[in-house]
This record gives C-alpha cells, structure tokens and sequence, in this order.
C-alpha cells in the first residue's frame, strides 16, 4: 500500500528533488576506502556511526583469532569485498555476478533476477555471500538486522493506558457516545454526518467502580473512534490490531448489519476481547431483547460457518443497553470495558511481535568482532515499541506519524525507525482535541510524531506507512536498520523477474480481514501483481500518449473544462439527476448532423470529445476568381512574391482569355459532377495506399523490434546460466522454462479504445488516500476506463501539483482534486492563470460522485461516437466511386 503511493510520489520527487545533495552526505559502506587494508574514513556531514569503533571493529576483525564472521540476511557486494580484502572484479567473480551491457546480472534463491548499473548496490542473499566466505576458511553466521525483543524485556515504570476501539456498522452512534464519554462535540461538525478517519484520544473516565487495578491505569482509557462505512474496512482492521479491548455498538433501531459481522470478524483475527453494547434504546419503538436475540443468534452462525474462532454469542447475551446521546448506561458499558481487562493477565495485553529472523543470534555472537556494518550493536534492544495507524502531512508542523505506544516511552531527541524511515524526535503532539506538544508518550497513549529525516544522497528515501512498527533505537543502530531496509526497498526495484519481495516490515495485518482475504487470493490469482518498478509506473504514463480513442486522435485532445463543469452534482443530487435522467442526456443526432462525424484518421487533430463546428468542404470546385484590376496593381511585395504557377501562368496571358478558358471549362462540362466523385475517389484511394504503407512498415518495425529482444533476452539468459549452480532438479527445470516463457509473452497491450481519466490527487491522510485509490480502482472497473493518479500525494496543493494537472491538460481535462486539504497561495493564483480547476472536497463520496459523473460523460460520448462509427460504415459502402 505504502509501495502504491510512492509509485505516484516517485516521479514528481524526481522532477523537483535538486541534482544531489552537496558535500560528504554520506554513511555506512560509502564511508569507507578501498578496502580493509586501507580502511579510511572520509570527512562526513551525516554521521550516524561511530566510525572510530567500526575502523577498531574492521582492524580486530582482521587480526581475529576467530574465523567466525556474521552476515545479515542479504549482504553488499561492497561490505563483502572489505571484509574479505579482496578487490571487486574478484569479488563480484566469486559471487557469481555477471557483467554485460554496463549491467550487472545476479539471481538469489527464490528464482528472481535482479540487474542494476552500480557495484555497490550489488545486494546478495546470506547463502550466496557465505560460500564465498567458505572459500575464504571463514565460518560465516547468520544474524538479523532487525531488533529482536520479549514482552518482558521492556521496562514498565508506569501502568499502561488501556487502547479501546470503538466499533460497528454506520450512523450506529460511536461518534456520538465518545462524545458523551468525552464531553467533546465532534459528531455534529463531521462533514456528511460520517466518520471518515481513525480519530484517537486519551480522557479520564469515571466509571464508579474501585480504583487499583493491578495492570492497567484505570483512570484513563486511549479510545479509537473508527468509521462504519464499508469502504473503510483497512482502517477499522488497523484499530483492531492495537486495541486491547473492541466496543461493539449494534442500534436496536437496526440490528447487526454487515459491517457489524465484519468487525467481529476483525476482532476475533487479531484476538480481542469483545464488549456488545446496544445503542440508541431512548428511540421509541425499540425492542432490547428482540435485538439482543438477534445478535446472539448471528454470533452464534458466525461461529457455526467457521468464520470465527471464539464463539461470541455468551458475550453478546450479556450486551448492554445505552444511549449515546443521552448518556444513559455509558457507564456501565465502561464498567463492564475495565471487568474485561482485569480479566487479562498479562500485560500489556497485546503486543507487536518481533520479526527478527534469528532472535538472539546477535547476543550469541557478541564476542566476535569481525562482523558487517549493518550490524552495529545488533543485540541491543529497542527501548520503545509502537504502532503507526496513520501517517499526515501538515502543513506547518511537516510529516506527522500517528503511534500507538505499546511498549516503553518515546522521548523528544529519541531516534527511530519506522518502516524504512529514520528519524529524530522533534516534537511529540498529545493526540486529542487540543493537539498540544508533550515532552514524553508512555505506553497506551497516542502521539503525532514529527523528526523524520530526510536522507541526503539516498537513491530510496525511507518511508513509512500504517501498519508499520515504530522502534526507538540508540542512534547509529537506527540509522544502520533505516539503512538496510532502504537497501532492500531498491533491491526491489531492482527486481527483473520472479516472484515479488516481501519484507517483513511492511505487514499491512490489518488489510486482511476473514472475508477479503479470500477476494485478495481471488483478485491475486486472476491478476497476480508484478513487482512495480519505475519502468512500470513510465509504461503507464506513456500509455497515455499511446492510447487514443481507436481512430488516432487523444482522448481527452479537445476536451474543456466547460464539458464537465456545467453539471457535476454534489453529494444526493445525482440521484435526483438520474430520476430526470432525459433532461441532460444528449440529444444523439442523425447522421446527417456534422457534428457526428467521426474524426479524420490524420491531418488536423480533430478529436471525438469536441468536434468543431466547421462544416464539411463541398465535392465541387467553385471556379477561381480572378483578381482584380487593383490587385494587379500592386506592387509583387505585397504578396510576398509568392503567387501559384496558375497564377502565375494567368498574368503571363491575357487576363481576358483565361477568364474564358476558366468558364469553358466549368461550364460546358456536362459531366463535371461524375468527374469531381471520381477525382475524390482517387484521392481516398491515393491515401488509403499511403496509411496502408505505413501500417506496413510499423509492422515491420514492431516485429524487428521483437526479434532484438528476443536475441537480447536470450544472450542475457545465456550470461545468467553460466553461473556456478548446483544442477537444477525436474522440477525447477519446468519452473523455469515457466517462467521463460512467462518472460517472454509480452506484457497485454491495455485495449485499444479504451478512455484515459488522469487524475491529480492530494489528500492529508495516507489511509484515506489509500480508500480513495481503492474507489477510484473500483471506478475504472465499473466503467471500463482507465483512471489513472497520474500525480498526487499527501499535503496541501502546491505549485508543483497545478504543473503537473497543466501538463495533463494536452491529454484532457484535468481538475486538481483537494481531499481535505487547502490551496496554497501562490498555486491557486497560478491556477487561475492556467485555468486548472482546483476542486475541494471534505466528504469522500462528493469526491466519488465527481469522478463517476465524469466517466459517465466519457462513456456516453464513447457511445455516441461507437454508433456514428457504425452508421458511418455502410454509407461509406454505398458512397464507393465508380471505378
Ligand atoms: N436517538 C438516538 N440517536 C442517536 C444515538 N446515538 C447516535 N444517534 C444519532 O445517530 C446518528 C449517527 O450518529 P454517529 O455518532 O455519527 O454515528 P457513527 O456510528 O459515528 O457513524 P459513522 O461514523 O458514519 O460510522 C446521529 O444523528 C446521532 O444523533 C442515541 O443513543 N439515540
Ligand atoms: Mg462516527
């Protein structure tokens, strides 16, 4: 998911990102000369290592009487011909790299090719790299970079905040009863009267029962407001995943409905105590019991198909009546809340797990001293774990990253890892109403963390994404992880071929719910996704330019802001709209309308979306006018001097005379009509030779094209076989001659025809940008077009983003759309001086309704083209001249 909006941001960073950093911006393996004999440092601005000990390290190493060495999971060509003191021909030799064409060509063991240009980014796995260092008579171990830790490891100065998610089908009342809980206001100002975001706050409750539990402040509780609508299922899976108990609310008005199934669904996944809780029972009319039956009774066939684990239907028995908005048993519900922790006896209850691949390899090998970089004080552990639920951009306050505290205590000035970001702690934002700075964030509370660093030099600058683990670590063991895992992100673009990389830190958990996981395996199987590249992101781009509307002229060439600005209703009034659907249905014309003719297949860029209003030149030749007296006056200068042979001719007889020649011709000519027809005839037939010629060389062309990169693909094969390689079994031989052939078919041309939606897109929450992109997938599905982000990302609209929406303007009409974000200044003046339409929107489905009424218009125009296509044909029949 974090992979998806990089590949948007990737293109527009490269546009505006400078040259290159200036200075020694530079750490890790570059930092060091040319090779262990020569160890030397380089004078750096960015030193997040202790260079002093690693030169100590390298320089014992050496001398070690160990032959021990320790390797991570996938080591640089660079690191290994240091710690070998070998140069790197021999070393990229031994490693079994091949070198053609400038680039390197290397594979690991799960089938994947990989090439890149540079040696030092040369990245192999530790299986590779230790038979190497087996030829070397060294005795190479694995350790993980990753921080390993225990849940006891961490120290508990003070009791944790208990995380509470508040969940359950829309408009069901969980705004409304955080608000009673809370005292705060927030249900009314939400736009549409929805949720649409994970909002999270600590506040003191009282709930009259007796102070002193054992394990958890029991004066606070951290609650997670979710959304119910269906399209947020990621996010009420992510508040899920760091809740210690889940409050489900079921309106007795409605019962349980399909997101209420879903989030117990989601809740039994992550194993969450549940807590039912009947809303809105003040409404007249409502039957408690009948509800309360009802919804043990669906707790009990979840359990009975086998979608949960744990049979709720005891707890939904016990489900308690409330009103949010009265206040009427919230209490008890908290009550009943604090009951079910005290019944947890660990603590804290849940925990994120370490994903280290050898936890407590580091500790075992603490004496050796010959080992890698990256693996800087490997044994020690993170002092504070967190979960990330949301990432912003703001802004003044720049990128904030939404942690959940689980485990220890950030600080400001701590330096973290978050995903493959590293970063310093610049201030902590208490995360409730009044967003103020706090100086320290124990475990169970909610902070916005600002400090990421950027990192000068860096091919992949770290990012980070919900879902991910956020780990404070001492300062060089932060950057080394950050590093490493930045490492692996550009292996991934590296990728070639085979399966794609999976690391272990991007564990979206929460994406999965019982239900979708199936439609992921199913949506997997039918599309399996291709490692994304750049190159990939480029043929999307380009397909653009390639892609016309099936007779050769762009899509989007002549559209105007005025086609779609004149009715794009806000949130409700389409369906009024489609009621009176013949009111703004175009009128489709007959044939003899001009309007309706299909474009030219060359010459003027006439376009389908908007045909000019010139009508059609008539077949017969009007006779010339000769020019007058005065005319023929004038000086030659006045006309350039450049005057047709006919003219020319004309001047040169007598005026009088080709006055008649003219009219004899026009008008003794009996048959000059059958003559005009045949002349058109030969002129149709003259350009239908020429486009056939050229139709004939572009074969030529593609098919020689083809067989380049047949011989190329080939002889790159040939280069990747030569390496050493145990002898392949049967059955890696059929996978691989699978996968040859996979190589070889050529990626699907997206059809011919179909319609572009570039869309420039700027949002302030990753998740909601994430929701955003499913919808717009879900779009181009629908509508069958190609609706492509061709720009966007977090933060307010910038200038950048209106150039980008004017370059999209040569393929069609392109509006910036704003999600909850502001225009800056100068942007919106540039704007409006470019004519780019900056649109705002607060509610995601006014966002939506714009789009899908935009397809809408392209699908009816593609209609009405496709028929005056296929009216056109057999009056072009008919129209044959007689030859
Ligand atoms: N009568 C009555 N109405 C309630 C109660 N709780 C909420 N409502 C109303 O129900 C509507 C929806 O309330 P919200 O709190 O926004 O519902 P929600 O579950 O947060 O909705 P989403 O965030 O969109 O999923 C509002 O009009 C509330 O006034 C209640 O206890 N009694
Ligand atoms: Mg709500």
């Amino acid at each position: 998911r974090n992979r998806r909006l990089r590949r948007i941001m990737l293109p527009c960073a490269r546009a505006v990102r400078p040259a290159a950093a200036a200075g020694w911006a530079c750490a890790g393996p570059w930092a060091f000369g040319r090779g262990a004999g020569q160890i030397r440092c380089r004078r750096i601005k960015h030193n997040f290592l202790k260079r002093k000990l690693i030169v100590k390290m390298y320089n014992q190493g050496a001398r070690s009487k160990f032959r021990d060495v320790l390797l991570p999971p996938l080591v640089s060509a660079q690191e290994l011909r240091i710690l070998l003191r070998i140069d790197y021909k021999q070393c990229l030799q031994a490693l079994g790299i091949r070198f053609f064409e400038g680039k390197h060509y290397w594979r690991d063991n799960d089938g994947r090719q990989f090439e890149c240009v540079a040696r030092p980014r040369v990245l192999v796995p530790f299986e590779t790299a230790a038979k190497v260092c087996s030829m070397f008579a060294l005795e190479p171990r694995l350790v993980d970079v990753e921080p390993h830790w225990q849940k006891s490891d961490f120290l508990i100065a003070t009791p944790p905040v208990p995380v509470v998610a508040v969940l359950g089908h829309i408009n069901h009342g969980k705004t409304t009863f955080l608000d009673t809980v809370s005292g705060s206001h927030s249900a009314p100002g939400e736009p549409g009267g929805i949720t649409q975001n994970l909002r999270c706050f600590t506040t003191r409750v009282d709930t009259g029962a007796e102070r002193g539990s054992a394990f958890f402040d029991r004066n606070r509780i951290t609650f997670v407001d979710t959304p119910g609508h269906e399209v947020f299922e990621i996010m009420r899976g992510r508040a899920a995943e760091v809740a210690d108990v889940a409050v489900i609310l079921v309106s007795v008005e409605k019962g349980a409905e399909i997101q209420t199934e879903e989030v117990i669904q989601q809740a039994d996944r992550f194993g969450v105590p549940l807590v039912f809780a009947l809303n809105k029972v003040d409404l007249p009319h409502t039957h408690i019991d009948l509800a309360r039956a009802e919804l043990r009774r669906q707790c009990q066939s979840l359990f009975d198909k086998g979608l949960v684990s744990r049979d709720f239907s005891t707890a939904a028995e016990a489900a308690l009546p409330m009103s949010g908005l009265k206040g009427t048993g919230v209490r008890e519900v908290l009550r009943q809340v604090h009951e079910v922790l005290d019944e947890q006896k660990q603590v804290p209850i849940r925990f994120p797990e370490s994903y280290c691949l050898t936890p407590g390899a580091a500790n075992t090998y603490e004496h050796i001293w010959r080992r890698t970089v990256y693996l800087v004080d490997c044994h020690l552990q993170p002092p504070c774990v967190g979960v990330v639920l949301d990432v912003q951009q703001h802004t003044i306050r720049g990128k904030l990253i939404t942690v959940v505290v689980k485990a220890g205590v950030v600080n400001v000035g701590d330096y973290f890892v978050c995903g493959s970001a590293f970063g310093r702690v610049s201030h902590l934002f208490s995360s409730g109403e009044s967003l103020s700075t706090v100086t320290t964030v124990t475990s169970g509370l909610v902070a916005q963390v600002s400090g990421i660093r950027k990192m000068p030099r860096s091919k992949a600058p770290g990012d980070c994404a919900p879902g991910d683990t956020f780990m404070v670590l001492q300062r060089e063991r932060a950057y080394r992880v950050s590093e490493y895992r930045r490492r692996m992100e550009m292996l991934s673009e590296q990728q070639a071929s085979g399966p794609p990389m999976q690391f272990a830190w991007e564990h979206d958990a929460a994406i999965v719910s019982a239900r979708s996981q199936a439609q992921e395996i199913d949506r997997a199987t039918r599309n399996p996704e291709a490692p994304m590249s750049l190159s990939d992101w480029q043929r999307r781009r380009e397909a653009i330019e390639e892609l016309g509307d099936g007779y050769g002229a762009p899509v989007f060439s002549k559209g105007s802001v005025h086609d779609f600005e004149e009715e794009i209703p806000t949130h409700g009034e389409l369906a009024e709209r489609e009621a009176k659907e013949d009111d703004y249905e175009p009128i489709l014309p007959g044939w003899d309308h001009h309007e309706e003719r299909p474009p030219r297949r060359s010459g003027s860029k006439l376009s389908g979306m908007q045909v000019e209003d010139k009508p059609e030149p008539h077949l017969f030749v009007e006779p010339l006018e000769t020019a007058s007296d005065e005319e023929e006056e004038q000086p030659q200068r006045a006309t350039g001097g450049r005057r047709s042979a006919r003219r020319k001719r004309q001047q040169s007889e007598d005026p009088l005379e080709a006055e008649k020649k003219e009219w004899i011709y026009y008008t003794e000519r009996k048959n000059w009509r059958e003559d005009a027809q045949i002349d058109s005839g030969r002129t149709r037939l003259r350009v239908d030779e020429k486009l056939q010629a050229q139709a004939k060389a572009e074969e030529e062309a593609e098919q020689k094209l083809e067989e380049e990169r047949q011989i190329v693909n080939e002889l790159r094969e040939k280069i990747l076989q030569l390496s050493p390689r145990p002898p392949e079994t049967e059955e890696q031989k059929r996978e691989r001659e699978r996968q040859k052939i996979a190589e070889r078919t050529p990626a699907p041309l997206p059809p011919v025809g179909k319609p572009v939606i570039p869309i420039v897109l700027k949002a302030r929450y990753i998740g909601v940008f994430d929701m955003l992109m499913d919808e717009l997938e879900r779009l181009s599905e629908e509508y069958d077009m190609r609706i492509l982000v061709v720009h966007g990302g977090l933060g307010d609209v910038f200038l950048r983003d209106v150039v980008h929406a004017e370059v999209e303007k040569k393929y069609g009409w392109c509006p910036v759309y704003a999600f909850q974000v502001k225009c800056d200044k100068h942007a919106q003046e540039e704007a409006s001086r470019l004519g780019i339409d900056v649109q705002y929107y607060e509610l995601f489905t006014d966002f939506v309704d714009a789009v899908e009424y935009r397809c809408q218009i392209v699908a009816r125009k593609r209609a009405r083209r496709e028929e005056a296509v296929s009216r056109r044909k057999p009056l072009m029949q008919q129209m044959k001249p007689p030859i």
